[in-house]
């Protein structure tokens, strides 16, 4: 089914809408044009700081690594300790509440060369174990709430250091987009007996047409309710509320899917493709969590080419999301592209 006409989608895990203007794809574009990342970057920069036998900003070394790499940020947004300087305001107005928190950076490889996609199974099946033993030792805190496992990639998304790595920050509050999917998937649970997203996913592997990967354990896809152009969707099958209570073979499974869809995004314009990715996992307030399901989200910035990018501003931020190439379309070019990595193409 093509919708070629004005109309809105519902996101249910947000509870927010969507515009989709699928008529609108074709407009000319004579505004900002991105750089494209460097094509090759040595395996070893003497000048990263998260290089192995490096020097950090903070002076702190990395040590010679040979798998994934953890160290604590050092310009950590959120610190441990109780501070009690918030100040206190009776206003209602004016309402502020001590943070705590922990942030983490977790560097993929000793390469600074090789992305997610770039890394074989095993290597990418180790980033995974390692997202899942840190969020789960961070939730183990008394005062941590949630862990939000993230990766900025490319200069377009704020990232600073080309050198694959990603974050974990955690914090003593449930966060505004945890708050959001909690509340829609408590209450598609009350309503339904089932887990929203397992009921997405099963509706999805029976329309097709969103959906990129899927194996035994997990489905990559283009949700209805995509807001960026390139979005992207990795859900769970079953209910399942953090990474640490993957099987083995829910991890490599995971792995091939991650594996795929960055491969398709990279492929897709030959660029190292930019996006944000982080996993959802439930909330460590005490509760069972029979509602969640881990999924992860992709949220890539391009728009029609390695150049020119969607930007989130105007209508976006003052009444809703747009959107112009529908998620089917979107699906149907992410499908389209050769499934072997183009740097690693003979
Ligand atoms: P981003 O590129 O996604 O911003 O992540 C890099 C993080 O690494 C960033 O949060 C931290 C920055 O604070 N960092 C260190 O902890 N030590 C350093 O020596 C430089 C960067
Ligand atoms: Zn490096």
């Amino acid at each position: 089914m093509m919708i070629k006409t004005p109309h809105r989608r519902f996101n249910p895990l947000s509870g927010e809408w969507v515009l989709v203007s699928p008529h609108r794809a074709t407009r000319p574009w004579l505004g900002q044009v991105e750089k494209t990342p460097p094509a090759m970057l040595p395996a070893y920069d003497p000048t990263c700081y998260l290089c192995p036998r490096n020097e950090r900003a903070g002076g702190m070394m990395n040590p010679d690594y040979h798998d994934s790499y953890v160290f604590e940020n050092d310009f950590a947004a959120l610190l441990p300790q109780a501070l009690d300087e918030t100040p206190a305001s009776q206003h209602p107005l004016f309402v502020a509440a001590p943070e705590q928190g922990k942030c983490l950076v977790v560097c993929f490889s000793p390469r600074h060369d090789l992305t997610l996609p770039e890394l074989g199974l095993p290597a990418i099946e180790n980033v995974l174990t390692t997202w899942a033993k840190q969020s789960a030792d961070l939730m183990e805190e008394e005062y941590i709430q949630y862990a939000q496992v993230f990766e900025n990639k490319g200069a377009v998304m704020g990232c600073s250091n080309p050198h694959p790595h990603s974050q974990i920050w955690a914090q003593s509050q449930i966060p505004n987009e945890i708050i959001k999917e909690l509340s829609a998937q408590t209450e598609y649970y009350k309503t339904n007996n089932s887990p929203l997203l397992v009921d997405y996913v099963r509706e999805e592997l029976k329309r097709k047409e969103r959906v990129l990967f899927s194996n035994d354990h997990f489905t990559a896809m283009v949700p209805y309710w995509a807001v960026w152009p390139f979005e992207v969707l990795v859900s769970a099958h079953r209910p399942s509320r953090y990474l640490k209570e993957l099987s083995s073979i829910e991890v490599s499974a995971l792995a091939e899917i991650f594996k795929q869809v960055t491969t398709s995004y990279d492929n897709l314009f030959e660029i190292s493709f930019p996006y944000s990715m982080g996993f959802h996992q439930a909330p460590a307030d005490g509760q069972p969590h029979p509602e969640w399901v881990l999924h992860a989200h992709f949220y890539p910035p391009l728009l029609r080419s390695a150049t020119v990018r969607k930007f989130m501003v105007g209508y976006e931020m003052l009444a809703m999301p747009q959107r112009d190439i529908t998620p089917e379309v979107a699906a149907e070019r992410l499908r389209s592209v050769p499934d072997i990595h183009y740097k690693q193409r003979g």
